[in-house]
Order: structure tokens, then C-alpha cells, then sequence
């Protein structure tokens, strides 16, 4: 049948077969059948067989062939004497199991000899490399990797995480907030300095940070450096006047990592704490190598372009019902990277985009739980992060004051919520916006509700603010 290649080994589990979590990578996916293969295969296959028997072994071949074309199978059966490495192919093939025949979804076993335990790039080479590719399969997700023990130990993990970052700002509790100006591009260096003054000075000055946005590099009219110095000395008199640490997500995302590792020292030579890096765009090697060789800094990890590999519209998107394309989930996503030690990520917000499943809240599980269960209803492994630091996780995307009391609410207190629009939009300006989520931020940790402060305090910044945009995230179109 085309595309099947699981014929020189069996690569399906006895029935009952568990991996032992601690010699085995696992991962969970599901697939669709591609409707050639299915009229293909009633060919090949004896006519007896009945349309559930055709479907079941369908499942089975392409699940198995998963299995073999991303562990030590091939679409043929080759030579197998003396030194042929067939006898360890066969030793350390990855095993399918847990098969699901109603919801075409599997688990696959992978010994942890296949790997390279801290190379992140092999090992997706290996795991996802090949298999979006498979003809007889027309739609494919991976919901998650479950890492053993011995990979995760591989790893530094974040320098700082969630406490660390604490300790740099000061901030026993509660959440941080950031804004990225908007608009995203359009403001020069010394502009984008003027801005950060506002930010970190308006109202109680308590308002901590500033990113840029994704697609602020070293621009002609906005140089990196002098923004990079500008900005900071603004947070450095800030601090000084207000008493409260400020930070600074500057974005130092550039195709050459040295290039990068060059603008992270300037970030530390002007006083700095985070740099910014677009993960997805600069890739894994990247990370790695920014983690393993960056000067002191917490890592920002941005995740633009993501939604290319995340996002997927289909019913079968967490599960149940069909899926359409190919695509691996942002919990798989959020897991690479917390492992390859970033200290924070954009993890998505709950009733924003597509993530009212609540995708958003068990990333941050993801993200900063110690012994990760299952979720119980998105297909989920669970895992144990040893000694790997909880990491923060940034819910942006559309909010905006109105969101803080649900946000806060779904995913804790170690929270980086990003206004851009939602503080630069508000109808009585910037400073009004400041104002505004500083009161939605202490009302939260007052345990004041939303509604009744609002009631009680109409000509407040925050009161305008709800006005403008009521509840619930303005959702990016
Ligand atoms: C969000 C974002 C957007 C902001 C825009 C960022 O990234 O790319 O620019 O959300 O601000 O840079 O933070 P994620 P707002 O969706 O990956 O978090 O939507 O508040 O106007
Ligand atoms: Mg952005």
C-alpha cells in the first residue's frame, strides 16, 4: 500500500504494553486517513475483512508507520546479514500503544537511546521530522511529549524562572505587567524611551515593564542599542523616583546568534535583566545556545509565527472529531521550551483566540507545575520537571483592564499580563491606562471585585476604561 514502510519490524505494542517512564520518550498524536490509502488498501487487504476490520488495520499500519519512520524504519525490507545494524534497529525500534480506534489517536514509545538527551533538535528531527510527510495519512496533530527523567536532567533549565525573577524586581507576589507599545512599529528610539518614562512613572508608579514588539529589530529610525540604552536609563531614574524595579523586554531576535548574544551584552551593560527572542523564528538551536551562552539575562520568549505550527481549526483540534491539517500543539510547544530554559513565555490567554478549551490554563501548568498531571479532557501525558524552574507565562493578545479580575483569576498570580492596546487605547490616554491596570491590579489583590469597584467608583480611569472595552478580550481578527 503506498506509503506504508512499517514492514521490516513490528512497531505495534503487545495489547496492555506500558512504557517504563524512565527509558522511554513518549509522545501522543493523532491522525486522519487519507481516503486513497483507505480505497488502496480494501484492495490489498482480503476482501472478507468488514469495513470496521478494513478501518481498525488501516489505523494500525499508519500508526505503526508513524512509529517506524520516526524511529529505524524503512519502506522496504533491506539487507539484514552480518553488520547491517538491523538487529538494534529491531532492539530500538519505538513502539505504538494506548491505540484509541474511535478517535484514530495513539501513543508512541521511543527508547531514550535513540536520542541525543540534550539535543532538542535531533530529537524533533527524529520524532516529527519525517512523519507530516507520510502519504497515507491526510491530517496529523501531536498534542504532547512526555520527557524521561534522565532527558530532563540533560538540560540547565531556566537561570532564573518565576522566584528568580522575583528576587531581580523585588516583587514578593502578584502578577506583572508590560506593555507593548503600539503602534507595534512607528515610534523611533528616542520616542520608544518617552513612552517607557510614562509607563513606568504614571499613577502610584507601579507599573513595571515594557516590550517591544515582535517586529522591532535595528531599524533605520530605531536603532537597538540607543533604544536599549535610552529605555533603560528611563527605568533606571524610574526606579530611583518611584522605588519599584522596572524591566525591559528587549528584543534582540536576529538570524545571527552571535548578533544576538551581541545585543544581550549591551541589555546587561546598560543594567538590564531580560533580553526578548522570538523562539519560533530564531528555532531551537538558537535557544539553546542563547541559554547556554547568554550573559546573565532572563529569557523572553516570544512566540510569533507559532499559530504556522499551533493552529489548526478543526474539530479534531483537542481530540474529538475530524482533523483537517498538520500541526503540533502549543503544550508541546511550551514544553520544549521550558525544558531548553527560557524564564518566560507567551502561553496564550484563557477566552482569547482559540483557547477557551482551556488550552491556556494547563499551559500554565505546563509551565510552572513541578509533577504535571493529564488534562482531563485536552489529550494531554502529564510530567515530572524535576529539577526544572517554574517559568512565567505571559497572557497577551487582546486585554485590556476588563480582563484582569477572569485572567488573574484562571491562571494565578505569576502572570506577566501584556496590555498593548489595552493601556495605549484608553479613551482618557496613556496615563489614564496606566492608571487604570494599576487599579485593576491592586483591586485583584485587595480581593475587591471588578464590578463593585466600578460601581462604586464611576469617574475612575478603570471605570473608563470597562466602559470603553466592558469584559472579556478584544479578539484579534
Ligand atoms: C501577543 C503580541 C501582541 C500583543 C499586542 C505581543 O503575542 O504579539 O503584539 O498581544 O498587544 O507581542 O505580546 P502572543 P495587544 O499572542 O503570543 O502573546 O493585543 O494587547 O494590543
Ligand atoms: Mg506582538
Amino acid at each position: 500500500m503506498k506509503g506504508k514502510i512499517a514492514v521490516q519490524f513490528d512497531y505495534i505494542a503487545k495489547k496492555g504494553w506500558k512504557p517504563d517512564k524512565k527509558n522511554y520518550l513518549v509522545t501522543l498524536l493523532k491522525v486522519e486517513l487519507d481516503k486513497e490509502a483507505v480505497k488502496e488498501a480494501r484492495y490489498s487487504h482480503s476482501k472478507k475483512f468488514s469495513e470496521k476490520k478494513l478501518r481498525n488495520t488501516l489505523f494500525e499500519e499508519a500508526a505503526a508507520t508513524v512509529a517506524a519512520e520516526s524511529s529505524t524504519g524503512t519502506w522496504t525490507k533491506v539487507y539484514d546479514g552480518k553488520d547491517s545494524g538491523i538487529p538494534l534497529a529491531h532492539k530500538l525500534r519505538a513502539l505504538v500503544f494506548d491505540l484509541d480506534y474511535k478517535k484514530n489517536m495513539f501513543k508512541i514509545a521511543y527508547p531514550i537511546e535513540l536520542f541525543e538527551l540534550n539535543n532538542v533538535s535531533g530529537l524533533l528531527a527524529g520524532i516529527v521530522g519525517n512523519i507530516a510527510g507520510m502519504k497515507m495519512v491526510s491530517a496529523m496533530r501531536v498534542y504532547d511529549v512526555y520527557f524521561p527523567e534522565r532527558m530532563v536532567k540533560a538540560f540547565p533549565g531556566p537561570r532564573f524562572g518565576v522566584l528568580g525573577v522575583r528576587k531581580l524586581l523585588n516583587k514578593k507576589k502578584g502578577c506583572l505587567v508590560c506593555t507593548v507599545p503600539k503602534p507595534k512599529i512607528g515610534r523611533t528610539d528616542k520616542e520608544q524611551a518617552e513612552l517607557a518614562q510614562i509607563l513606568f512613572n504614571s499613577g502610584n508608579g507601579t507599573y513595571e515593564g515594557i516590550k517591544d514588539d515582535e517586529n522591532l529589530t535595528h531599524l533605520k529610525f530605531n536603532d537597538f542599542y540607543k533604544r536599549c540604552k535610552w529605555v533603560l536609563e528611563k527605568a533606571r531614574e524610574a526606579e530611583k523616583r518611584t522605588g519599584n524595579k522596572k524591566f525591559y523586554l528587549c528584543n534582540t531576535t536576529h538570524s545571527d546568534i552571535n548578533e544576538m548574544l551581541k545585543r544581550a551584552k549591551s541589555i546587561k551593560d546598560n543594567g538590564g535583566i531580560f533580553m526578548m527572542m522570538d523562539v519560533v523564528t530564531t528555532g531551537f538551536s538558537a535557544v539553546d545556545t542563547v541559554r547556554r551562552n547568554n550573559p546573565g539575562l532572563a529569557i523572553h520568549a516570544h512566540r510569533a509565527m507559532h499559530g504556522f505550527l499551533t493552529r489548526d481549526n478543526s474539530p479534531g483540534i483537542h481530540g474529538e472529531g475530524k482533523l483537517y491539517g498538520f500541526s503540533v500543539s502549543m503544550i508541546f510547544l511550551a514544553k520544549l521550551f521550558r525544558l531548553m530554559g527560557v524564564d518566560s513565555l507567551h502561553g496564550g490567554s484563557p477566552l482569547a483566540k482559540m483557547e477557551d478549551y482551556g488550552e491556556a490554563e494547563y499551559i500554565q501548568k505546563v509551565l510552572q507545575g513541578k509533577n504535571v498531571k493529564p488534562h482531563f479532557k485536552i489529550p494531554t501525558l502529564g510530567q515530572d520537571w524535576h529539577h526544572i524552574k517554574p517559568v512565567w507565562m505571559v497572557a497577551s493578545g487582546g486585554l485590556h483592564p476588563g480582563d484582569f479580575e477572569a485572567i488573574l483569576d484562571k491562571l494565578g498570580e505569576d502572570i506577566i499580563l501584556q496590555c498593548g492596546g489595552g493601556l495605549l487605547g484608553h479613551p482618557d490616554g496613556i496615563e489614564a491606562g496606566v492608571i487604570a491596570i494599576e487599579e485593576a491590579r491592586e483591586i485583584y489583590e485587595k480581593k475587591i471585585p471588578v464590578k463593585k469597584f466600578v460601581e462604586e467608583n464611576k469617574e475612575s480611569a478603570l471605570a473608563k476604561a470597562i466602559e470603553h472595552w466592558g469584559y472579556g478580550p478584544k479578539i484579534v481578527y
